[in-house]
């Protein structure tokens, strides 16, 4: 018999699929068949967590995955260096948190800015966490501030954090509620310490950083779909290095940037890639301080691994 359920925890070979019982919900460990890998041959996993599957019930009470459902958005990135392929990080999700600290490890601004470029072409709703504010030091408390007031400025919802401030927590609460999320990110910057402190049920392990690297151990190892006790679902995913992009051309980039949409409007040329045509109405805007440097300069590295992508 047909059942239906969603994919709350994948390790490679066995999915957990999460069924709905008359009350409350059971799990089915479920093995995916062959044919899907095919049918998907660049993505590593076919199925995401978040997926909404169709299952059958073998014998021994496991299950089999014989369909999974459209998505209605997800979220996937592609490591350059080590040629692992494309990975789906979640599927249908409200909201994606890319979640970094402003120390231990050190905030890096290009992962943010891939970060939302995909959440721009996957159509998925981001929010940005600058976590462990506790450590900052001066000059880090003003980078924080100065990056609130970019990124608000550009419209995107961006919480400082740290998991000793209470009053940050709550806001973090108050955008997860009754949604379904995911958080992204470096290992170490503590993804899963602020799940822990947000629903004290949760209970997941966490590891210190590296003193030598200052980078974190990679404790979470898979991606997991947890049930919030305040209302709604969060997935808790592994640190990743890079944010690859993936199936997004040089020409359309600058529409993924929303600052630069109505600047290159005002181009001279209708394919500019915004980084060396004269008439340039984004670098026009850039010179008059409208866009800024920072994500500016973000945008020209995109460009140029897209590029070279491209061959
Ligand atoms: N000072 C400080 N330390 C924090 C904060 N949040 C997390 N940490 C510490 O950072 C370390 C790493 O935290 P984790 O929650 O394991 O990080 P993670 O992002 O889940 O890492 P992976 O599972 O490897 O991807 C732990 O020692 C936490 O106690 C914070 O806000 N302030
Ligand atoms: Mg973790
Ligand atoms: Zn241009």
């Amino acid at each position: 018999m047909a059942k239906q359920g969603r994919v709350v925890q994948s390790t490679g070979s066995w999915y957990e699929v999460a069924v709905e019982e008359n009350e409350g919900h059971s799990i089915v460990k479920c093995r995916l068949p062959g044919r899907f890998r095919l049918e998907n041959y660049s993505v590593n996993n076919p199925v995401a967590v978040g997926d909404l599957v169709e299952i059958s019930i073998n014998q021994d009470d496991t299950g089999s995955i014989e369909k999974i459902h459209d998505r209605q958005n997800y979220i996937i990135r592609k490591s350059t260096h080590n040629k692992q392929g494309e990975q789906i990080l979640a599927a249908n999700v409200d909201r994606a948190f890319v979640v970094q600290s402003i120390r231990k490890p050190r905030l890096k601004q290009g992962f943010i800015d891939r970060f939302l470029v995909t959440c721009e072409a996957y159509q998925v709703l981001p929010c940005i966490i600058i976590n462990k504010m506790d450590l900052a030091r001066e000059n880090e408390q003003q980078y924080a501030a100065d990056l609130v007031d970019l990124y608000r400025s550009i419209g995107y919802d961006i919480i400082p954090a740290s998991i000793h401030d209470e009053e940050s927590l709550s806001e973090i609460k108050e955008v997860l509620k009754g949604k379904t999320s995911v958080f992204i990110g470096h290992s170490g910057v503590g993804k899963t310490s602020i799940i822990n402190k947000i629903d004290p049920h949760i209970q997941r392990p966490t590891a210190d950083v590296s003193d030598y690297s200052e980078k974190g151990i990679h404790t979470t190892t898979f991606a997991k779909l947890l049930p919030l006790n305040f209302g709604g679902y969060l997935v808790d995913t592994p640190g990743i290095k890079e944010f690859g992009l993936v199936n997004i051309d040089p020409w359309e980039l600058s529409l993924f940037f929303p600052e630069m949409l109505e600047a290159r409007r005002h181009c001279k040329f209708n394919n500019c890639t915004h980084s060396h045509e004269p008439g340039c109405g984004v670098i026009g805007a850039f010179e008059e301080g409208d866009i800024s440097p920072e994500r500016y300069e973000s945008y020209l590295n995109i460009l140029e691994s897209l590029e070279e992508q491209q061959g």
